[in-house]
């Protein structure tokens, strides 16, 4: 039982090894033909659309997770059946591995955008897998007859010359580790957006306006650099998606299904656009808002290709570890500069903001509309199917509220008396922001003086001279948009559909 047990084991390290060995070879030509990945995302294709449902059912968003781990637990079973055979028999437990690295190879050779060349990390996975095998099973039968020739009085299995044993499978474990973390940086450089050549715009946004950052010292820069731009999601590392074997899905509730590859989405024409993108989790005052240029396809061309139907009213994103976010349909094609954003600020999306693919509308926060690295538009209804945060009972409808913040001085900042700026941003998607007023203490509202305009779906700056007299000072702001509504004074906290009210900080002068 023990020798059976060990032999399992054998089995499992060598598959372990093999599959190392195949994802290193994968990662220097092609990362999705790594033999997990393959079969992974094979059986996620091969699954009949009720075991999905259902599985989603049962494990929501982890459903993906739980499908790849019981592939790969049936997998290393398997193996672990070939390490027992191997002991009788090496041909019989070789066989067995080399049929589970044959089924990876061709899953990965069947995958729609494959080539002969992906199944080369199934061939390196065989060839380590089998060595292993060898190694480990050759090593077990040298101590098994040292220990019954030499040391079968003392000990049945000898330490000393088990030694050999644990030598081998020390080495294989390490040397696993090794390939599988060499495959993951090489991955990692594969994936790398800074390689990623954008199209030329078809539809440019105009030169941007130089913003105050230069006159008001502690204004936010009207540009968001990518570097400072905020980051929220729900995920604990960021994903590393093959530029060459990404591709986007718009299915449900359309004429015909539509799949784009990377390659077919940057050859569309594209607009170019200046959003300020906000987080619905943004308090009054908060960091979570900010401005960009982004290079994308306009919604509505992707979505007319395939041809909507006339039942839905979400389009239900996926992105590629299946977390979902919900997109207002109608508001997302009201003739609104909704986009699949491939570009932010003259570069390709960073990994953290979407990489490869994201969607970006104007006017809606985040959670119902930014879908990063995504991968899957479906056109369905809110009564079928449910995303991520409205099944948290947030809001499926969540337009961006005007708002308004002070950047300079900073809250319960100590400045010198004398001549200084109080400074910041101000915003109100799809209408501009068209007066922003400050109040000091108890006094009348005043007009603060307004940066340029980089259209009505950005951010606008704004400043306000102001004579700093010592004592301390209460200092509160508030927008007018384009339509000539005033930001709401009524204190609201982000759930379910975002904050509202004034930003008041206090300041002493000295
Ligand atoms: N795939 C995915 N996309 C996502 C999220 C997420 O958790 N996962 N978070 C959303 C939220 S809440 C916001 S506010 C924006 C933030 O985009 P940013 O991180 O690029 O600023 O992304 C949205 N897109
Ligand atoms: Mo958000």
């Amino acid at each position: 039982m023990r020798q059976r047990l060990q032999y399992a084991f054998f089995g499992i390290l060598s598959a372990l090894v093999g599959i190392a060995a195949g994802h290193l070879v994968a990662a220097f030509l092609n990362p999705a033909s790594s033999p997990v990945l393959a079969i992974g995302s094979t059986v996620i294709d091969l699954t009949p659309t009720p075991v999905k449902e259902w599985a989603v059912a049962q494990f929501g968003t982890a459903d993906k997770p739980i499908l790849v781990g019981s592939v790969s637990a049936g997998a290393l079973l398997l193996a672990a059946v070939g390490g027992v055979l191997a002991r009788r028999r090496f041909a019989l437990g070789a066989l067995v591995i080399v049929a589970l690295v044959a089924l990876t190879g061709l899953a990965a050779v069947l995958r729609p955008t494959a080539g002969p060349l992906d199944a080369v990390p199934a061939l390196a996975t065989a060839l380590a897998g089998v060595v292993a095998l060898w190694w480990l099973t050759t090593a077990a039968a040298a101590s098994t007859q040292t220990s019954s020739a030499e040391y079968a009085e003392a000990e049945p299995e000898g330490t000393a010359s088990r030694r050999g044993v644990l030598i081998a499978a020390g080495a294989l474990a390490a040397a696993a580790a090794v390939m599988g973390g060499v495959g993951r940086w090489v991955t990692s450089l594969r994936t790398d957006p800074s390689e990623v050549a954008l199209p030329a715009t078809t539809d440019p946004a105009g030169s941007f306006p130089q913003g105050l950052e230069g006159k008001v010292d502690g204004i936010s820069p009207f540009q968001t650099p990518n570097a400072d731009f905020y980051r929220i999601d729900t995920r604990l590392s960021l994903p590393t998606v093959d530029i060459d074997s990404w591709t986007l899905t718009v299915d449900g509730d359309v004429d015909q299904q539509v799949t784009l590859t990377f390659d077919e989405l940057t050859q569309m024409d594209n607009i170019e656009r200046d959003i300020t993108l906000t987080c619905v989790s943004n308090d009054v005052g908060g960091p979570y808002v900010g401005g960009a240029r982004w290079l994308g396809v306009k919604l509505t061309d992707v979505l007319d290709r395939a041809g909507v139907g006339s039942d839905s009213d979400q389009i239900l994103c996926t992105d590629v570890d299946g977390m979902t976010i919900s997109v207002p349909l109608k508001v997302a094609t009201d003739g609104r500069d909704a986009m699949l954003a491939f570009g932010m600020n003259g570069e390709a999306l960073p990994v953290e903001h979407g990489f490869p693919v994201r969607m970006v509308v104007p006017g809606l926060y985040g959670f119902v509309s930014a879908c990063k690295w995504i991968t899957r538009m479906t056109l369905t209804t809110y009564d079928a199917q449910q995303a991520y945060w409205t099944e948290r009972d947030w809001a499926i409808d969540a337009p961006i509220k005007i708002s308004s913040r002070i950047d300079t001085p900073k809250s319960f900042a100590e400045i010198e008396a004398g001549d200084t700026f109080i400074g910041g941003v101000a915003w109100s998607q799809g209408e501009g922001v068209d007066k922003v007023e400050v109040k000091i203490d108890g006094g009348d509202w005043q007009e603060a003086k307004l940066g340029p305009s980089a259209g009505v779906d950005y951010w606008r700056q704004w400043y306000h001279p102001w004579k700093a007299e010592s004592g301390q000072h209460t200092l509160t702001v508030r927008a007018t948009n384009g339509q000539g509504e005033v930001q709401s004074p009524a204190k609201a906290m982000p759930f379910p559909n975002g904050s509202s009210g004034y930003q008041s900080i206090i300041t002493r002068v000295s």
